[in-house]
């Protein structure tokens, strides 16, 4: 059964520009062994663009429209207008945009698409800054994070990108993981079976951005997931519900401290211990809003 999950055929070629241990090629493997060889990318300007290598060659196995960085959602909703001319039916159209080409430039093209319901399948891979460019602060870069541009530690908090697209009632929004690539496959799976726009948002950690050892990605995302800085969940027709190991940690003694989480990051070396208390207080809010969410206390 396992070979049939995860098909052994390579989306994502050898000889890829990522740097080592990049979380955006390891997600986007697992994404395109889970939608197979009929998928159309459409890819804004990124870290991404750069994976593909120089043209003519491309390390992306399947199609690919790279395309302004404001633009992907409205690009995706043209090819898919396009393929229903031609009575083609059996593409999945995906976006693959970065945090910056998702958040900030590309977030009116994306509420668009949304308010559309063209049948997109829109993956937000969140390395939460601009990496292409020199790790600049994006509108998903957390609270204190140092970037090149916040050398004293982010100001501003993280905006709920997930929560924006649920307030826009899509049928599916749903957050995924490298550490849990079944977790990733099934929620792929589960996206391309529904119609209109999805959202996924996909935890990417980065080592030259989050100043870390390549080796350490999956523990990094791991204990991301653990210590409940990432929560993995779906939201299915409005309806929340917690998947994974996110499942098992609305218990507060069943969570890592987030200090596991954060010492194996550069971008986190300056935080005092109050600052890492203030960010642990935010995450146990979170969990608190969500456990009376569960309970139905705010009802
Ligand atoms: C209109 C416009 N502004 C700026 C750029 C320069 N640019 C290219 S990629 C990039 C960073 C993208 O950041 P993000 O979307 O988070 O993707 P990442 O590089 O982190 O993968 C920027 C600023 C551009 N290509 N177009
Ligand atoms: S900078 Fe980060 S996201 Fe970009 S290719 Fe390198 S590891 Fe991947
Ligand atoms: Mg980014």
């Amino acid at each position: 059964m396992a070979h049939k999950f995860f098909p052994k055929e390579e989306f994502l070629l050898k000889g890829h520009a990522a740097c080592p241990g990049c979380g955006a090629a390891l997600v986007l493997r697992h994404v395109l062994k889970a939608l197979g060889a009929r998928t159309i990318l459409v890819i804004p300007a990124s870290c991404s663009s750069v994976i593909a290598g120089p043209f003519p060659k491309s390390s992306y196995s399947v199609p690919v429209l790279h395309i302004a960085f404001a633009a992907s959602a409205a690009a995706a909703s043209g090819i898919v207008e396009a393929l229903d001319k031609l009575g083609e039916k059996t593409f999945n159209v995906v976006v693959w945009a970065g945090d910056g080409g998702t958040a900030d430039i590309g977030i009116q093209a994306l509420s668009g698409a949304a308010e559309r319901g063209h049948d997109i399948i829109y993956i937000c891979y969140d390395n939460e800054a601009y990496m292409n460019t020199g790790i600049q602060k994006s509108g998903l870069t957390p609270y204190k994070a140092w970037t090149t541009t916040t050398p004293r530690g982010n100001p501003s908090f993280k905006k709920d990108m997930p929560g924006i697209m649920v307030s826009h009632r899509i049928p599916y929004v749903a957050t995924i993981s490298p550490a849990y690539p079944n977790d990733i496959v099934s929620k792929i799976r589960k996206a391309a079976k529904i119609r209109g726009l999805k959202y996924i948002h996909a935890h990417i950690p980065c080592p030259p951005g989050w100043r870390f050892d390549s080796s350490l990605t999956v523990r990094i995302a791991r204990l991301a997931v653990l210590s409940g800085v990432w929560i993995l969940y779906e939201y299915e027709n409005g309806v929340f519900r917690l998947t994974g190991p996110s499942r098992k940690l609305v218990d507060k003694s069943k969570r890592k401290p987030i200090g596991e989480y954060l010492k194996l990051q550069g971008r986190f070396r300056h935080l005092s211990e109050r600052d890492v208390e203030e960010l642990q207080k935010l995450v146990d809010e979170r969990w608190e809003a969500i456990r009376k969410d569960i309970m139905g206390e705010n009802a």
